[in-house]
């Protein structure tokens, strides 16, 4: 089936915008940094990447006789929040797993930020001791368990909704859209940095820019920033829903190995846990573009892509696009990387 055969159900405004990061281009004096905005881009609570993902999973919810959506995530997990924001919307129940991903110990940290937001959705958010795993867990099994015997009906959502079958859409459906706004802003992004965790985002990316390639002939880099600490899983799992949502939308051949490119440097020892150079990212977005980026995900990534532009591995006459994936609630468990 050609993507624009899938069904979706629409939680964002529309595309999400585009511009020019003049400052932090000049700042780094070699490629021209661009970005595009997932975290402005929905009015259901603050949004981010996950709404993209859910707006091709949402028909499939819609189609089934669930009255709950079930997921998982960490304490200050941004899918579980746009997991509960997309259930008000809808008008169901959410049960959330909330892992302890982190060992951050602040005392907010279960209290603040996403999961408040997710609480005062209406969200039955439930906290656990496990700590970070990208794949299906016991915890999430036992909530879908429990949703039953208090005769409701669920509706699965894994981690990240990347092990969805439709999760790699969304993100493929963003490529499609890149080329179209560069119709309109007469650019050319040679290259494309995301952070990935769970992988689907960087996945849809992949299948539907070489769906493009296939239209246009045009090759272009598109960089994933691991921010998992444990990128033998993340690699393996974009890998997978690679070729799996390629496979859905009719990619008529493989992905080749080129296209596949998970890089490591910037996500720290530990996932959730912030390094110097995820902290001089989060300072030169916030200070020379208003662009806040979070500790865990955004600021990582923009280490990456900003150590590349340095160091020249994206060369000075390229034009790069940053997608910001959103995350800033998460910050608010931060604090103390910022009192003085
Ligand atoms: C997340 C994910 P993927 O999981 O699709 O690789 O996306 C990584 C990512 N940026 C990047 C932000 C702001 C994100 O929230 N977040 C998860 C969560 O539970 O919030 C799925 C891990």
């Amino acid at each position: 089936m050609k993507l624009s055969e899938f069904p979706r159900y629409p939680l964002t405004f529309g595309p999400s915008p585009v511009h020019h990061l003049r400052r932090l281009s000049k700042h780094l004096g070699g490629a021209q940094v661009w970005a595009k905005r997932e975290d402005v881009s929905s009015g259901l609570a603050y949004g981010g990447n996950k709404m993209r993902k859910l707006e091709y999973i949402v028909p499939d919810i819609l189609n089934s006789d669930a009255d709950t959506l079930v997921s998982i995530g960490g304490y200050q997990s941004n899918h579980t929040r746009q997991v509960a924001a997309v259930a008000a919307h809808l008008g169901m129940r959410c049960r959330l797993v909330q892992e302890r991903w982190v060992p951050w110990d602040d005392p907010v940290n279960d209290k603040v930020g996403n999961i408040l937001l997710s609480r005062m959705m209406g969200a039955d958010s439930r906290l656990t001791d496990a700590g970070f795993d990208i794949g299906i867990r016991d915890s999430w099994k036992q909530a879908l368990h429990e949703v039953e015997e208090a005769g409701g009906t669920p509706y699965p959502i894994p981690a990240g909704a990347s092990e969805h079958p439709l999760g790699g859409l969304g993100f493929a459906n963003w490529a499609l859209e890149v080329a179209e706004q560069e119709k309109h802003l007469g650019v050319f992004f040679d290259t494309v940095v995301v952070c990935t965790v769970t992988g689907s985002t960087h996945a849809g990316m992949i299948a539907g820019f070489a769906v493009l390639e296939e239209l246009t002939g045009v090759r272009r880099r598109v960089l994933g920033i691991d921010a998992s600490a444990t990128i033998e899983r993340t690699r393996d799992q974009v890998t997978r829903i690679a070729r799996h949502t390629a496979g859905l939308i009719e990619l008529a051949r493989d992905l080749r190995d080129d296209e596949i490119q998970v890089l490591e440097g910037w996500a720290g020892d530990l996932y959730g846990i912030p390094v110097d150079s995820t902290m001089e990212a989060i300072a030169l977005g916030a200070q020379l573009e208003a662009m806040i980026t979070d500790p865990v995900y955004e600021g990582k990534s923009l280490a990456g892509l900003i150590d590349l532009v340095r160091g020249g591995e994206i060369p000075k006459d390229s034009t790069v696009l940053y997608a910001h994936l959103g995350g800033q609630p998460a910050v608010n468990a931060y604090h103390s990387l910022w009192s003085s």
